[in-house]
């Protein structure tokens, strides 16, 4: 495969209409870190669905999982295999290695149990009392996952529900914790929510992805979450949210990691389907 100018193009369709991201509004937020987590931005966060933090991790650790996600993408154990190439270029799997790999990886899952320093900032102690203030009980692990927007032509995530793909009960609060490695812009593809969403479960429908029909999509109430590396997004389950392509020359790559509270009893996927998919999965729109 030749990088060229060409190729790169041919990897640039928009699949989505494009009025489905809207750019103009920006989240709130606070400054200073997990420290800095008042008892009025706890109620921010139930009644929004979201809450910002900014400086939450600092230049080491970044650097530090940086370095732990090469090292994953590099093979350095050889025992994981949770690298998912972006899908335009599935295709070519088998030749990409080095940069080319890296540049090439979408997402990286399940990796805790194999990379300490990754595992030690999905354990962070700062991060998990937010959580238990958040939960009013004590989280537990749910989902460990690396995001990555590759530069030039990574694909969009499409507006959905992170809990349409878990088994709890509705009123479980799930939290979903987006933390960027590199500044998350409007351009390479940052967080998209609409505040206020996790009241309402959707319906979702097989179109690009699993996802909430483009025509339910609140677009207007489309708000950006731009951060700099290091900087946190607290989401509910339930929030819709999605991020658009990333055509830009700077990749976007992101840990989200999802916590339940201890005390949280499970559903059967068929009662999950009820409530996100009456015609299960396969349904399209
Ligand atoms: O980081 C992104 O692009 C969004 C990913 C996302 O929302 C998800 O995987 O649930």
């Amino acid at each position: 495969m030749n990088w060229d100018k060409g190729f790169i193009q041919s990897l640039q369709e928009i699949a989505y209409p494009p009025e489905l991201y809207h750019f103009d509004r920006i989240s709130e937020s606070i400054e200073g870190g997990f420290d800095n987590v008042t008892d009025a931005d706890l109620r921010f966060f139930h009644d929004q669905g979201y809450l910002v933090v900014h400086g939450a991790f600092g230049q080491s650790d970044i650097e530090l999982a940086q370095q732990a996600i090469d090292d994953l993408i590099d093979g350095k154990y050889p025992d994981f295999n949770g690298i998912q190439i972006e899908p335009k270029l599935h295709k070519y799997t088998a030749e990409l290695t080095g940069d080319t790999k890296r540049k090439a990886t979408r997402k990286i899952f399940r990796f805790i149990d194999y990379e300490s320093y990754l595992n030690s900032m999905f354990y962070n102690q700062d991060l998990l009392q937010v959580l238990a203030r958040l939960m009013d009980d004590e989280p537990i692990y749910l989902q460990d996952m690396a995001l990555i927007k590759p530069s030039d032509f990574g694909s969009e995530k499409p507006w959905h529900q992170d809990c349409a793909y878990f088994n709890y009960p509705l009123e479980t609060t799930v939290i979903g914790v987006w933390i960027a490695l590199d500044q998350a812009t409007a351009d390479n593809g940052c967080m998209h929510i609409v505040p206020g969403s996790h009241k309402e479960p959707m319906i979702h429908f097989k179109k690009r992805d699993w996802q909430i029909c483009d025509t339910d999509v609140s677009g207007e109430n489309d708000t950006m979450v731009p951060l700099e590396p290091g900087g946190c997004l607290f989401f509910h389950g339930l929030m819709h949210h999605g991020t658009p392509a990333n055509f830009s020359q700077d990749q976007r790559r992101a840990l989200q990691f999802h916590y339940r509270p201890a005390c949280a009893n499970t559903i059967t996927t068929e009662a999950r389907l009820k409530i996100f998919g009456s015609e299960g999965k396969n349904a399209e729109c």
